[in-house]
């Protein structure tokens, strides 16, 4: 440990700190004041959306994940982001009844944090996870009938934890929508469709109080990958844009945090 870091972690000063290490126990004390309130976050959403590879991403980790290997059970992540600790709690988006059960569970451990933050994926859709390649891929485009299925079923997810997170009385402090998988739906025109179906469309109805909060909406990309290793990526979203999109993602959510 660095005199630097010793002074950014210990605030009483480097008498203290002094008193510390000769008692050997300065290691531990600057651990404990780093993990002392991490920021808790709960990530939800449909299956095969990208919550995993998300999550990877903003803690700078490999993204790709098979289709067939899913979350199957909620846990918390714990990561480093520009120096702030996070905990961020992963959760399964399969609908079976053990998953769901699963998923509340996590909805209501999550109901007892202080400041709350949400942040919810969502892909247009574009859920790449356990349902077979030809019920998903029509000659080489996505299937529009299962896209539509998906894109319901991201409406249908919010009213599992909308109300009791972020109803009256609700831990949540803030929420996020994180519209990732942008190597796919990013077009050329300076307006997006896709964001604005989710600022102004049926999802967006559907937030009920959690468009009440302190809500932002985020494009992404954790990688690039064929949907379904078929369907070609848009073509007009590059690294520059990844990365300007994922800093403008993290500053945002320190905002929030720091709130
Ligand atoms: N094209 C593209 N594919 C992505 C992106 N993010 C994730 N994927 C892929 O989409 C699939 C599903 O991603 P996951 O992160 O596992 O999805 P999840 O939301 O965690 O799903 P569950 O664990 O089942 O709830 C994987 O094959 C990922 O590699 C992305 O930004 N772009
Ligand atoms: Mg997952």
């Amino acid at each position: 440990m660095t005199e630097e870091g010793i002074e950014a972690f210990i605030p009483y000063g480097r008498e203290v700190a002094a008193i510390l290490r000769k008692t050997g126990a300065l290691e531990r004390v600057v651990e404990w004041l780093s993990r002392k309130s991490p920021q808790y976050v709960l990530v939800l959403g449909a299956s095969g959306a990208g919550k995993s590879s998300f999550i990877k991403h903003l803690l700078g980790e490999g993204t790709q994940i098979s289709r067939h290997n899913r979350t199957v059970g909620f846990h918390d992540v714990d990561g480093m982001i520009e120096n702030i600790r996070f905990l961020i709690t992963d959760t399964p988006g399969q609908m079976d009844e053990v998953y769901k059960d699963e998923r509340m569970k996590a909805i209501l451990t999550a109901a007892r944090q202080d400041k709350l933050g949400i942040i919810n994926v969502v892909s247009y859709g574009l859920h790449e996870e356990t349902v077979p390649k030809d019920k998903a891929v029509v000659d080489a485009s996505a299937n529009a009938s299962y896209l539509q299925s998906r894109r319901d079923l991201e409406i249908s997810l919010l009213s599992q934890w909308t109300n009791v997170l972020c109803g009256d009385g609700g831990a949540a402090a803030w929420v996020m929508t994180v519209v990732t998988k942008a190597d796919l739906w990013w077009t050329g025109h300076a307006d997006q469709e896709v964001l604005k179906y989710y600022q102004e469309g049926p999802y967006f109805q559907a937030l009920g109080p959690a468009a009440r909060l302190r809500h932002r909406f985020c494009p992404h990309s954790s990688h690039n990958q064929l949907f379904y290793h078929t369907v070609p990526l848009s073509g007009y979203y590059d690294d520059k844009l990844k990365q300007t999109h994922r800093d403008e993602f993290v500053a945002a959510l320190l905002e929030n945090v720091s709130l």
